[in-house]
């Protein structure tokens, strides 16, 4: 499964955002490092269910609203230095390893300083914190490389031995593999071998924006004051109102209101039982809602996985014909897959037997052989024919 991040400074709101897309319990408080430990849950990408392309009915969707699961992981707070050993110290950015891409929650109130420390709104300059976190992955990065350097240069005078080799062994843990060690040179223009200080810096920054791909996003925006978000855009990709999201969620748990997530706006079931500050809350989310187009939450998940991760949706069946699996539930299942993949791809992340067996596979909308090097689209519904029981 694919697994998101959560990161930036303490009280931003990176728990409230968890709880909201997960709806799983966190502490929420308005105190910096109230998340001691990383929280790991499930959420959830939202797209539109195949279901609805080939007109049949499904159980697998929310008429027609496909939610398929990411793993989401709320990393406690993050300050300045922090690769120093400062505030938490370096067990975050540890935790940051087993994402595959980051969510920085940026708190676009300016409400909150550098430490994370309430201050009123509008008085803390989001755009400061935005760099911070690429820079503590960058220094960390950094500290682990400079321990081996001396080893890997060594090593690389050696005919038989790469220095990307090298410098990817040490970094297997993040995935960095030696033709991304090698890209990051070409990026950089820089020799490794007799790269200074500075060189090396640029290319550590350089290989962990690749290996961990990250976006900005402006949350608590229901709190800034007007000019904030104007001054923000750009350089943050969207905004959200992760406290928002969370009471809807709970509004719509209530029955109070009809709200899928990523929905750009809410309906309203029973007003009447409404109490007045009900009423009055929910107005004001509408109103962050109409203005972004939603509260945010969703669709930072989605870009997460759609346009940094470059996935799309493809459905395995075992019946080509009625769409379904064994059991007759059509569309059971939504894998997430890199765009560039194949159909044998798509058999080994269904099982390793599947993949270890595979013969070919069929496009259940043609009912067509595909070519063995045919591409996956978005949307595809793929019958595996496998030698596997
Ligand atoms: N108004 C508003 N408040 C928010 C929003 N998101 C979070 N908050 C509030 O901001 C405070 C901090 O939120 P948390 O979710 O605990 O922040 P955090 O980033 O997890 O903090 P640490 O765990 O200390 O790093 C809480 O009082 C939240 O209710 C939002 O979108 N709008
Ligand atoms: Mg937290």
């Amino acid at each position: 499964m694919i697994s998101l991040a959560l990161a930036g400074k303490p009280n931003c709101g990176k728990s409230t955002f968890f709880r909201a897309a997960t709806m799983a319990p966190a502490e929420i408080a308005n105190y910096p490092f109230t998340t001691i430990d990383a929280n790991k849950g499930v959420a959830f990408v939202r797209s539109t269910c195949a279901c609805r392309a080939l007109g049949v009915k499904c159980t697998s969707c929310q008429e027609g609203i496909r939610y398929t699961p990411v793993g989401l992981i709320d990393v406690a707070g993050l300050v300045p230095d922090a690769h120093k050993g400062r505030g938490l110290g370096n067990q975050f950015l540890d935790h940051l390893r087993q994402a595959d891409a980051i969510i920085h929650v940026i708190d676009a109130s300016g409400g909150t300083d550098s430490e994370g420390n309430p201050v009123d709104p509008g008085t803390h300059d989001p755009l400061v914190d935005i760099d911070f976190v690429t820079r503590e992955m960058t220094m960390w990065v950094h500290g682990i490389l400079e321990k081996h350097w001396a080893k890997i240069t060594r090593q690389a005078q050696a005919k038989s031995y790469s220095i990307h080799h090298g410098i990817a062994e040490v970094f297997t843990g993040l995935g960095v593999t030696p033709e991304a060690a090698r890209d990051a040179e070409r990026i950089c223009g820089i020799d490794l071998l007799h790269a200074s200080a500075d060189d090396l810096i640029r290319f550590c920054g350089t290989l962990i924006r690749a290996a961990k791909p990250m976006f900005p996003v402006g949350n608590r925006v229901d709190l800034a004051p007007k000019d904030i978000p104007g001054k923000l855009k750009g350089a943050v990709h969207l905004f959200s109102t992760a406290a928002g999201e969370l009471a809807l969620r709970n509004a719509t748990n209530g029955k109070l209101i009809a709200y899928r997530p990523g929905d750009p706006t809410f309906s309203m079931i029973n007003e009447g039982s409404l109490s007045p500050a009900q009423s009055a809350g929910l107005m004001k989310i509408r109103a962050v809602m109409d203005t972004y187009g939603g509260t945010g939450v969703q669709q930072a998940i989605n870009h997460a996985v759609f346009s940094l991760l470059d996935r799309i949706v493809v459905y395995p069946v075992e019946d080509e014909t009625h769409y379904t699996n064994k059991d007759g539930t059509v569309l059971p299942d939504a894998f997430l897959v890199r765009r560039g993949a194949t159909p044998h791809d798509l058999a080994f992340l269904v099982h390793s037997d599947i993949g270890k067996g595979f013969l070919y596979a069929i496009d259940a909308k043609t009912k067509m052989r595909v070519k063995e090097s045919h591409l996956l689209q978005d949307g595809d519904v793929i019958k595996i024919v496998t030698t596997a029981k």
